[in-house]
Order: structure tokens, then C-alpha cells, then sequence
């Protein structure tokens, strides 16, 4: 399926494999740990509840070190050396808005900074406490929650305001992770530098083009420097307008070349809108009570057996010679090279690894996003019970009730999530029947998805567990079961007489050392680097229908910005005959399948899948220049990524 792929460790799972067993006596690094556990960096803002000291007994250790050479093999943790649904679910604290320095806005100030944290891991030996280095908004790792109101014309009862965050990169300028100095970074020096570059894209934000986050805005510490599109007049203040409906929005890293690295290291949050109609439906007791909403952010991640962060820091070779081929384009010397996807073998949520809720025997709301790299998860509730001296899993129902970009019609009764990169789900799960029961979040999406390798039932195979041990609150009232979630039903966006539609595609090749690359592109063009003129330029205030053809063997879940748009069918077509770049060789297959109830609402990113043309519409109404590219962010940061313009 790969064959252009020769990576050693497109898979890490098989990688982690070899590193643990043969590898490991290779070569070993031992860091020098010294006693200073309870150094965390506190946020100057809203403290997350993960910042807290971990459990007796902590090991001290500086900050490991961990911009790690070229092609070294430390040893790894083993998932399996872990244990599982002890670290109690860390819920990120609420920002605070300042209401009066510009009026008329909530204001937010979030620098990004690099902290240690107790992610919920032991040394396997001793049994102590392991702190890891990691990066954060506002002093934590995930970021602190911004709670905004919607400022749609039809939010009047009570309206909202626009916010403003000033996103400051205090970070260190020697980058956490392995950087790749090959790759297309927009920067002002060669060889993608400088190392540490940020910038902040709310994801799934109708904003303006100038405060979108374009990943060649990025700044570095002070706004010393900054990429192509970056405005010093900002001085790294963004405007939201939160002109649209309730849904959980995210706010993440995407820097041009380093989103992949920075993402890894920690700077995701939640964006949550709120509106009239959910008030009102939380009046009507339809949702649960904000007491028991819970924002999931959902991450893989691997690590060093010392707590820091492993990212692969392999050169890219040639498979016959075994020489480094990714070359630093200005020292010449080997340097780590992006992976065509990655995949950790820890499971995080909210930055603790595989971590318990205990809940009360009644609904609560849960808020699923996914902020990995490249894993999918495709999860379901299982009630583990014994059966004699055997442990049996009966997976149980729950509600769907929200979508990328706000609540669906009505809720949908399901049994399975499916969430690639990026996407999120607004779901309520019911306890009521589960009084003194354990139940575990299990995963068994393959990696790459949908064809590649299956989790392990014991690591990526679980998530979280839900301990139905607390008693209930009489004094809060259980929701009733979601109905209708809405006052009319989701309009049908339709195509624009006079507005013809796009034909796009996903395609790999292979860049200038051989490495896979993943590419967009157009039917009649083919295959487009970032660098190529944009051809993606909708008019102002049309609606476009988007036909995106996979022709490669793996799901890329296609994210485009500014727009919330709606997915209208998917279809397969003959991929022996196509040819990118050849129109006419288009065979659609099949009858055209509109999305199933799940994804029947607004959607930011659509998972395009492999033999299939997926047909997305969309409305934009806000000039400027914007991105759409794959949110594997393995394959963002290698050139799957195209800018498109909303012109006159
Ligand atoms: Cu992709």
C-alpha cells in the first residue's frame, strides 16, 4: 500500500516493539535526576487541576533535556508498565476574562510557556511519581477552557461578546521535540529556523482572516520575528467574533512546519460557545446541569522511561545504504525527519494518562474532542462485569447529540464515535443503570486508519474509566433524554445557480529525499504543493459545493477554515482508472451515500476517505486568505496543506 514509504518507524507501535526488546541495549543515555519535583510552572492565569503535585514519594529530576540528537535510541516506557484508571480526569479551569482593558471585549491573556507536569506516570522500578516537560497556554498543559457567548443576530435574549486573546510566545528557543530542518517552514533564515515559532488558530472559529492563526503568522518570543504573514502591528492579539452557534471550538498551535512538534507538546485547549438555545434547553432540564458537562480531550502520546516526551528523532535513510538522507539544508548533517504519521502507545485525556471519573448514576454531558496527531479513535462504552472468573465487556448506549460546529437536529441514539484528528462530539452518556459499575471508553480504530494496525486492547485499546461510585445529587435533577435540539431544524445549505463546484484531491508522492508526501490538490492541476498559487478562491457570500477525491489508501480527515460547512454524500469511484490531473477519468461507482446521522450537522473537518469522493458545501462570507489542508498534522506539516482566498 506504502510503497513509497521506507521509513523505519512509519509505526510506532512496531517501533515502540523493537525499541523495548532489541534496541534498547544499543545505546542508553542516562539523564542525571536530581531532586526538585515540586518545580511546576503555575499559570499566571487560571491554574489547570493536573498542575497539581503528584502523589507521595515523587521523584525529583530537572526538566529533562529532551531536543534529542539525531538517531540515538533511548529507552522507552512500556504502556503496559502503567497503571490504568488510578489518575483521577483533570478538568481544565475556566479563564477569566478582563471585561474592562478593552471594552466591548472579553480579553484573555495565554502565553505559552514550557512547564513541568504530572501526567499520571510511574517509574516502573520504584513505583515514583514521573514529571514531564511539557509546553502550555496560560501555565498548563491542556490550556485553560475559554467559555465565550454567541454574538449571532439570533442570540438576543442574551448576547455575547467578541473576545480578545493576546497569544504570547514565552518559550524557550530550543525546541522540546526533534525538529526536521528540511521541511517548507516559511522562515526568514534557511533550514526552518527559527526553532520555536508559534502561532494560535482557533479551530472551527468563523474568524477574520488577519487573526485566523495562517501557519506563516507565526512569531517567536517578543515578536522578534516572524513569518511572512505575520502583522508586529497585532503584537499577538486576536479577535474572535463568536458569531456563531453553540458547539466546542479548540484552540491550537499552527505554526508553519512545527504544528505536528508544538501540538505534541501541549498548546491545545477548548473553546466553548454558548447560546440561547442551549440555555434554553438546560432550562427545559433536556442537557445535563454545567455540573456535569466534561470536556474530553482525547491524545496519544510516548514516552521516555525517565517521563519526557519521546517524538521519533530518526533521520530519514536510505533503505539500501542506511545513510541519513534528510540533510540539514545548512549544516549538511543529519537531522530527524517527519514521519508520515505518528501514533503514541499512552492514551492522555486532558493530559492524564488513561485517567478515572468517578460519576453519579445519571446523565452527564461529555464534550469528545480529538487533538492527536494521526490516531482515530473509534469508541464505545463498555460495562465491564465478571462472568464467573472471566472479565466480559457489554457495550452500552449512549446519545449524539452535537456535532464540530453546534447540536444536531435531534439526538441520535448510538452505541460507537468515530472521531479522526480535529473532530469533536457533543454526546450525553447515561450512568442511571450502572450504580457501583466500572466502564471503560475502549478504542479499537486501526492506525493508520482504516487499514493499518490494530490497537493494543490493553494500551491504545482503552481511553478512561467511568467509576459509577458517587452518590446521587437529588438537589440537581437528572436531564430528561435529549429530543429536539433545536428551535428549526439545520437549513440544507444549497449550491449557488451559476457557482460551479470544485474537484479536489488527496494524492501522496514523494518529496526531494524519497520520503512519502501527502499532498492536496486539484482534479485538472493534480497534485500542489503549498508553494504553488492558490486555486482555491470562492467568491464573498457564495455557497460552493467542495468534491474531494482520495486517491490514497488511508482516511485524511480535511479540515477547511473560516467555514462550517455540511457534508452531502460520499461515493466511491473506480481508482484503477483515475488520474489526477485527468478529469475525465473520474468513474464514480455506485450511488452517492449522504452522511449518516452522526455527521447530519455542521462539520469543520470531514474524513475523506480512501476510493471515495466526499462532497462537502460550504458558504463564505469573510474575505481573505485562508487554509483547508488534512489535519493528520504528520501530513499538515508536509505539504497537505493549501491556502485558499474569499475574493471580491
Ligand atoms: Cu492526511
Amino acid at each position: 500500500m506504502r510503497i513509497n514509504n521506507v521509513l523505519n518507524n512509519k509505526n510506532s507501535d512496531w517501533h515502540m516493539r523493537g525499541l523495548t526488546t532489541a534496541r534498547i541495549s544499543l545505546i542508553f543515555i542516562a539523564f542525571v535526576m536530581s531532586a526538585c519535583v515540586e518545580t511546576f510552572t503555575v499559570s499566571t492565569g487560571e491554574p489547570l487541576d493536573n498542575t497539581t503535585t503528584p502523589p507521595q514519594g515523587g521523584q525529583g529530576g530537572q526538566p529533562p533535556v529532551n531536543n534529542n540528537p539525531v538517531d540515538t535510541v533511548l529507552p522507552l516506557l512500556d504502556p503496559l508498565t502503567q497503571p490504568k484508571f488510578v489518575n483521577p480526569l483533570a478538568i481544565p479551569k475556566v479563564a477569566s476574562p478582563d471585561k474592562r482593558k478593552n471594552p466591548g471585549f472579553d480579553y484573555y491573556e495565554l502565553a505559552m510557556t514550557q512547564m513541568q507536569q504530572y501526567l499520571g506516570l510511574v517509574d516502573p522500578v520504584t513505583g515514583r511519581p514521573l514529571v514531564t516537560t511539557v509546553w502550555g497556554y496560560g501555565g498548563s498543559y491542556p490550556g485553560p477552557t475559554i467559555e465565550a457567548r454567541s454574538t449571532s443576530s439570533e442570540n438576543r435574549v442574551n448576547p455575547g461578546s467578541p473576545v480578545q486573546v493576546l497569544w504570547s510566545n514565552e518559550l524557550p528557543v530550543t525546541h522540546l521535540l526533534p525538529l526536521d530542518t528540511t521541511l517548507d517552514c516559511a522562515t526568514v533564515m534557511p533550514g526552518c529556523r527559527p526553532e520555536v515559532r508559534t502561532v494560535t488558530h482557533l479551530h472551527g472559529g468563523h474568524t477574520d482572516a488577519a487573526s485566523d492563526g495562517h501557519p506563516e503568522a507565526w512569531f517567536t518570543p517578543g515578536f522578534t520575528l516572524g513569518g511572512p504573514t505575520f502583522d508586529p502591528t497585532m503584537r499577538g492579539v486576536y479577535n474572535y467574533r463568536n458569531d456563531q452557534e453553540a458547539t466546542a471550538l479548540w484552540y491550537h498551535d499552527h505554526s508553519m512546519g512545527t504544528t505536528r512538534l508544538n501540538v505534541y507538546a501541549g498548546l491545545a485547549g477548548f473553546y466553548l460557545i454558548r447560546d440561547d438555545n442551549e440555555d434554553h434547553l438546560l432550562n427545559m432540564g433536556y442537557l445535563p446541569q454545567r455540573a456535569y458537562e466534561i470536556p474530553l480531550l482525547i491524545q496519544d502520546r510516548s514516552f521516555y522511561k525517565d517521563g519526557s516526551l519521546y517524538y521519533p528523532n530518526e533521520s530519514f535513510k536510505d533503505p539500501v545504504t542506511n545513510q541519513p538522507l534528510s540533510l540539514d539544508p545548512m549544516t549538511g548533517q543529519p537531522v530527524p525527519s517527519v514521519q508520515p504519521e505518528f501514533f503514541g502507545d499512552f492514551i492522555l485525556v486532558n493530559g492524564k494518562t488513561w485517567p478515572v471519573l468517578e460519576v453519579e448514576p445519571r446523565k452527564y454531558r461529555f464534550r469528545m474532542l480529538n487533538g492527536s496527531n494521526s490516531r482515530f479513535y473509534a469508541m464505545e462504552f463498555n460495562l465491564k462485569q465478571m462472568a464467573g472468573a472471566t472479565t466480559v465487556y457489554r457495550n452500552l448506549n449512549f446519545f449524539q447529540i452535537g456535532t464540530d460546529g453546534g447540536l444536531l437536529n435531534a439526538a441520535v441514539e448510538t452505541k460507537s464515535l468515530l472521531l479522526a484528528p480535529a473532530e469533536r462530539a457533543d454526546i450525553v452518556m447515561d450512568f442511571s443503570q450502572a450504580v457501583g459499575e466500572t466502564i471503560i471508553l475502549t478504542n479499537d480504530a486501526r492506525s493508520p486508519f482504516p487499514m493499518g494496525d490494530s490497537v493494543d486492547p490493553l494500551a491504545t485499546g482503552q481511553i478512561m474509566a467511568f467509576k459509577v461510585a458517587k452518590p446521587l445529587n437529588f438537589n440537581i435533577p437528572d436531564s430528561k433524554q435529549p429530543q429536539s435540539l433545536r428551535p428549526v431544524n439545520i437549513p440544507h445549505l444549497r449550491p449557488m445557480p451559476g457557482v460551479p463546484g470544485r474537484e479536489l484531491i488527496l494524492s501522496e508522492g514523494t518529496d526531494q529525499f524519497g520520503r512519502l508526501l501527502p499532498l492536496l490538490g486539484t482534479s485538472e492541476m493534480g497534485p500542489l504543493h503549498w508553494w504553488d498559487p492558490t486555486t482555491e478562491t470562492p467568491r464573498i457570500n457564495t455557497t460552493e459545493i467542495w468534491s474531494i477525491i482520495n486517491t490514497t489508501p488511508d482516511t485524511h480527515p480535511v479540515h477547511q477554515h473560516l467555514v462550517q460547512f455540511q457534508i452531502m454524500d460520499r461515493q466511491r469511484f473506480d481508482t484503477a482508472t483515475y488520474v489526477a490531473g485527468r478529469p475525465g477519468t473520474l468513474q464514480l461507482l455506485g450511488s452517492p451515500m449522504p452522511p449518516g446521522p452522526q455527521e447530519s450537522g455542521w462539520k469543520d473537518t470531514v474524513r475523506a476517505n480512501p476510493g471515495e469522493v466526499v462532497r462537502i458545501i460550504a458558504h463564505y462570507d469573510l474575505l481573505g486568505e485562508y487554509v483547508w489542508h488534512c489535519h493528520i498534522l504528520e501530513h499538515e506539516d508536509h505539504q497537505m496543506m493549501r491556502r485558499f482566498e474569499v475574493i471580491m
